[in-house]
């Protein structure tokens, strides 16, 4: 039962990354990296643990999502056409002039979205922001927020990481899409941020380490944070940047590249599990 449940969370992981992966090679260039980490995560996220309604968005108690790491929007857009909120045509527009599809989130344009985020750190805030104010409303709601570990590099992170420790945030769940790359380097090499649990740690917060590709392993860790009482909750994914995609996957230039028809029709036929003869 468990497995047949995971296995399909897996396809639509799957389906997640060929759709991130098409409407960033129609474009000829995007932050693929970054989005293409994120795929499992996202279908967990959409297709188990939030409670959210395709046809009302604007719910009033529904789960929050915020992409705090904006620039991997095209992963959010491939999970809210699978799951219904938007129109599967309305990727072909993404990143054109008058698109509500822009490469970075935007609440203002894109159903679904819940805040616009670009400026590394402010979506994380807003999201703290958001869970405080569901405790105020006493709402039972989750708030699911992902930051990247290049992001993990702005003071605001660890300004709100404060914040959500000593207010308890219990319905505060994020995610460290910890792929050791950002815009110009590895993590290690720019500024580390090893011992990363300890700190979450020390900032109050429950934290979890695993495998960002295990589809289980979110699955449980998600399970896991909801149960935990009295402290917000860190789950650091493991990660590939680039997952899945071979001229993308652990490479540095990926965080933001051109893609041609040859590499994208190789690459779809690798994630299909195809031959393909070019
Ligand atoms: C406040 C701010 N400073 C700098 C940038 C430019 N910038 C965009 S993405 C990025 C690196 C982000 O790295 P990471 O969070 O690890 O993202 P990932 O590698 O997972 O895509 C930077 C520095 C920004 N968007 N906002």
């Amino acid at each position: 039962m468990i497995c047949a449940e995971n296995k399909e969370l897996e396809q639509k992981a799957k389906e997640i990354r060929k759709l991130t992966l098409t409407s960033i090679a129609k474009v000829g260039k995007g932050h693929i990296g970054g989005a293409l980490s994120l795929c499992e995560v996202m279908s967990v996220l959409y297709f188990k643990q939030m409670n959210v309604r395709p046809d009302d968005p604007l719910w009033d108690d529904r789960d929050r999502f915020v992409l705090s790491k904006g620039h991997a929007g095209p992963v959010v857009y491939a999970a809210l056409v699978l799951r219904g909120f938007l129109d599967p045509s309305e990727l072909e527009t993404m990143n054109h002039f008058g698109s509500m599809l822009p490469s970075h989130c935007d609440r203002k344009l894109t159903r679904g979205i819940d805040m616009s985020t670009g400026s590394l750190g402010q979506g994380f805030a807003a999201a703290a922001g958001m869970a405080l104010g569901a405790k105020l409303d006493k709402k039972d709601c989750f708030i699911y927020a992902i930051i990247g570990d290049g992001e993990s590099q702005e003071g605001l992170i660890w300004e709100t990481a404060m914040l959500a420790g000593s207010r308890r945030l219990d319905h505060f769940i994020a995610f460290t899409d910890y792929n050791k790359m950002q815009i110009d380097g590895y993590i290690g090499d720019v500024n580390d941020l090893e011992p990363l649990d300890k700190k979450w740690e020390s900032f109050g917060w429950h934290v979890q380490s695993i495998d960002g590709h295990d589809i289980g392993a979110i699955d449980f860790a998600i399970e896991t944070a909801r149960k935990t009482k009295g402290k917000p909750s860190m789950i650091i994914l493991n990660t590939a940047k680039g997952k899945g995609a071979y001229f993308a996957e652990n490479k540095l230039e990926s965080h933001s590249m051109n893609i041609t028809e040859e590499m994208y029709v190789k690459a779809l036929a690798e994630i299909e599990g195809r031959e393909v003869c070019l």
